[in-house]
């Protein structure tokens, strides 16, 4: 099966929501974190923060992102844990607003009780960088209607980048989220609830990113929807110099040339930059 198939095309069922995927869509990044390497502490300062979420989300939404990814830890490579109980309180104040508009709302979670939580509150999908790896996490997503981001890790953000190793990186990657994608279908979930992502920057050097940005297509496995996540990485950085603050443009380039591969989804901080990128490609595409 291809994906999720209508009459209108491929798309991705979340929680009920049909995300069309007969074009690139837009997932737009909210870290509600203190020190997210990419927007560390924008939305983190206390008593103002949700009134700032919420306009920050707000703004993505007419700048046109088809789903909003909530995040209360960040994975950037060292980063310190942190409980369940100060994630939840980072995200689930969002989250209960966030549903209530006209979009899709994802968590960018590794913990199957954030997961849970944010669920009853509505969330439509889950975005987990450690790719269903708890079976915890695995039943909690199968016995809901949420659509599943499976994304490849090697390691764990605390040690990922020492010293990441592969023979073949696109092959392994590829066999990686094959094997994960046969667990959640054996766990109940129907194809048109998930997507894989290669987790660029998780477990991989610059040349490993690289060849597997090249072989996107590659990666596809039984033609299920691929999510691209490079905005504002160290990858942009490596590849232009610039800092972290300066990388927009790097990012949105990015953006453009991994949906002219195939992604069917890219995770972004600069929204409306990247919607627009995407018109042209749409217009100029064969
Ligand atoms: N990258 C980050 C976080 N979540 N999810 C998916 N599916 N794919 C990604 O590539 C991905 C992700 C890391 O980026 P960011 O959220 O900007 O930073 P931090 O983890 O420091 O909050």
């Amino acid at each position: 099966m291809l994906g999720g198939r209508e009459a209108g095309g491929r798309y991705l069922d979340c929680a009920g929501r049909r995300l069309s995927l007969e074009r690139t869509r837009v997932m737009g990044v909210l870290n509600i974190t203190p020190d997210s390497f990419s927007d560390g502490g924008r939305f983190a300062r206390g008593a103002t923060s949700l009134a700032d979420v919420l306009t920050a989300a707000e703004g993505m939404i007419a700048g046109g992102a088809a789903i909003l990814d909530v995040g209360g830890e960040s994975t950037r490579p060292g980063a310190p844990a942190v409980s369940v109980a100060e994630e939840l309180d980072r995200v689930l104040p969002v989250l209960e607003r966030l549903v209530a508009l006209d979009t899709i709302v994802s968590i960018d979670t590794r913990k199957a009780e954030v997961a849970a939580a944010a669920l009853a509150a509505g969330c439509h999908m889950i975005n987990d960088v450690s790719g269903l790896s708890n079976p915890a996490m695995l039943d909690v997503v199968a016995a809901s209607q949420a659509a599943v981001c499976i994304m490849h890790m090697q390691g764990s953000p605390e040690t990922m980048q020492r010293d990441p190793r592969y023979a073949d990186v696109v092959t392994e990657v590829r066999g990686e989220l094959a094997a994960r994608v046969s667990r959640a279908r054996a766990a109940g979930m129907t194809d048109n609830r998930l997507c894989i992502d290669p987790g660029f920057g998780f477990g991989k050097t610059l040349a490993h990113n690289l060849a597997l940005f090249i072989g996107l297509e590659s990666l596809r496995v039984d033609g299920l929807p691929i999510l691209v996540g490079v905005s504002r990485k160290r990858m942009i950085g490596d590849l232009t110099g610039a800092p972290v603050e300066r990388r927009q443009a790097g990012s949105v380039a990015a953006a453009v040339l991994a949906a002219e591969r195939g992604a069917d989804l890219v995770r972004v901080h600069d929204v409306a930059e990247t919607v627009d990128a995407l018109k042209v490609l749409e217009a100029v595409r064969a």
